[in-house]
């Protein structure tokens, strides 16, 4: 938290609410709360947003395919569905891959958009024999390891078994994996529910295929980390710097190999819990796995970050390598946030992104002197506002409705020695509480706005009334609210840049803001919409 007195939002909260109709207006006015950290706020989230009303969000078949699968190199993900889901889902992300790393060009299936492109007579007569077809098709062009069959809106309409048609097409096709996912677009409310139904059949056809013990000391995987802008590649540098095996990143850079092995981790280390949670959760009950959170988002972050896990291992030669790193990476990061400081220092921001993003990225902000003055999540759930002490109390997740519960159960001849019960006290009594996090709020100050599932109206009135130095947001967003004269810096895809995880990540970050704060171009724009006489179609009410 920070000392600076934030002006005091319950006015322009009224002022935004009174625009609506009334049930309307009450449904809002619980999704958007004036954050007092002593107190035990609740706030709603993960539910459906409202009819009429645009907001940032996505879908579930974006959450599934796009987000958790996307980044996988060496799996043929084939849509079931039109064009234009493939199309649009079609290398946007900025996940990053390196085909040569295990040998020189490797499998990567990423540049290709596969599709059934579906038709009106498949809509009508059915499209699995379509299907069939497309997964023969792909395995006699690629013979890849794995198809992965995504459904889109229509699939679910229609009633096409994307899992029957999986399954016999495995069989016969013999030595490729070929699984199907339940993720039509309109599922639950959000992305969210995608990734919850890509965590559930990963680890239930990929998980644990390969018991190879591996070779290193320290194993962990990084689950949550999808190397947008090459993030992951940045913390593979420092984990390898320090001697730390990554078994696998879920789902940056990742193959199938590295799932199928990764049940063999001594450690699960969290970094967007969102969209991830569940694989922990999975793999702690099946394989004692045990897990905690972790930002590589922020220099002292990740420095933190880094000595939890020298603390998990209690290993003192892991440790005194950590410190060494920790010290010859720091200097340079101290530097470069010196001169950023110059332009950012006492500056406010506002971060409306997706799930973790939002939280993880006033880490960055505050080591530039900057206030994240509102803040909120697209889709995320209670426990990534308030912490994981709200669990118990959320069972009925509105996007649960459609997504299968796989019942997990304790793998007694992979069970991992190493999660004992004892181990796990004595690490909670070192004050390293396993599988525990905090969320956003107790990490904001006193009387900043949070808001879920933010409308384009609440986001007008609120540049409106922070006047914030530089919005972050997403594609959606930045052109609108650039033309509102405030810069808008892209949290999904980095606006083309990055990495901006870890030491050297932090120091690009530091330089790109400092960018985005010594230009006033913005300001000198008049957006159209408020040019009575160019803008034929303006609200007298504007
Ligand atoms: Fe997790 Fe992500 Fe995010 Fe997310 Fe996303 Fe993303 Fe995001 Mo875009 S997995 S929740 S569904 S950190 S794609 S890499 S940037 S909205 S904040
Ligand atoms: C998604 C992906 C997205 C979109 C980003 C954006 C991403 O939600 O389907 O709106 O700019 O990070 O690519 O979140």
């Amino acid at each position: 938290s920070n000392e600076n007195k934030l002006p005091d939002p319950s006015a322009i909260k009224e002022e935004i609410l009174a625009k609506y109709p009334p049930k309307i207006a009450r449904k809002r006015a619980k999704s958007m709360v004036i954050n007092d950290p002593e107190l035990d706020q609740q706030i709603q989230s993960n539910v459906r947003t409202i009819p009429g009303i645009i907001t940032q969000r996505g879908c579930t078949y974006a959450g599934c395919k796009g987000v958790v699968l996307g980044p996988t190199r060496d799996i043929v993900n084939l849509v079931h569905g039109p064009i234009g889901c493939s199309f649009y889902a079609w290398l946007t992300r900025r996940n990053q891959t390196d085909p040569d790393e295990q040998v020189e060009g490797g499998d990567n299936y990423m540049n290709y958009a596969f599709s059934t492109d579906m038709q009106d007579d498949n809509i009508v007569f059915g499209g699995e024999k379509k299907l069939a077809q497309a997964i023969q098709e792909a395995y006699d062009i690629f013979k890849p390891k794995a198809i992965g069959v995504f459904s889109t809106c229509p699939v679910g309409l229609i009633g096409d078994d994307v899992h029957a048609v999986s399954r016999e097409m495995k069989e016969k096709l013999g030595d490729c994996n070929v699984f199907g996912f339940s993720c039509e677009g309109y599922k639950g409310v959000s992305q969210s529910a995608g990734h919850h139904i890509a965590n559930n059949q990963l680890f239930r056809h990929v998980i644990g295929l390969d018991d190879t013990e591996p070779k290193h000391k320290y194993n962990v995987n990084l689950l949550g980390e999808y190397n947008i802008g090459g993030d992951g590649f940045e913390i593979d540098r420092i984990f390898k710097k320090c001697g730390i095996n990554i078994i696998c990143t879920f789902s940056g850079n990742s193959t199938m190999d590295k799932f199928a092995n990764s049940h063999m981790a001594d450690l699960n280390l969290v970094m967007c819990h969102r969209s991830i949670n569940y694989m922990a959760e999975m793999q702690e009950t099946k394989f004692g796995i045990p897990w905690f959170k972790v930002n590589f988002i922020g220099a002292e972050s990740t420095a933190k970050a880094m000595r939890k896990i020298g603390e998990y291992f209690e290993d003192d030669e892991l440790k005194a390598r950590i410190e060494e790193v920790i010290a010859e990476e720091m200097p340079s990061v101290k530097e470069a946030v010196a001169k950023a400081k110059l332009k950012s220092d006492g500056k406010v921001a506002m971060l409306f992104v997706g799930g973790s993003r939002a939280h993880h990225y006033q880490e960055l902000f505050g080591e530039l002197g900057m206030q994240t003055v509102s803040a909120g999540y697209e889709f995320g759930h209670r426990d990534d506002y308030e912490g994981r002490k709200v669990l118990p109390t959320i069972k009925v997740d509105a996007d649960s409705r459609n997504i299968e519960e796989i019942k997990v159960e304790k793998d007694e001849t992979r069970y991992s020695p190493r999660a004992s019960e004892e181990k796990l006290e004595a690490l909670k009594e070192k004050g390293l509480e396993i599988s525990d996090y905090r969320g956003m709020a107790p990490d904001m100050a006193d009387q900043s706005l949070i808001v879920d599932d933010i409308t384009h109206w609440e986001t007008e009135k609120l540049i409106d009334f922070y006047k914030p130095d530089i919005f972050c947001a997403g594609i959606k967003e930045k052109y609108v609210v650039q033309k509102s004269g405030i810069p808008l810096k892209q949290l999904h895809s980095y606006d083309y840049g990055g990495p901006y995880a870890g030491f050297e990540g932090a120091k690009n970050f530091y330089a790109d803001i400092e960018k985005i704060l010594s230009t006033s171009i913005w300001k000198k724009i008049k957006a159209p919409w408020l040019n009575k006489e160019t803008d034929p179609c303006i609200c007298a009410e504007y």
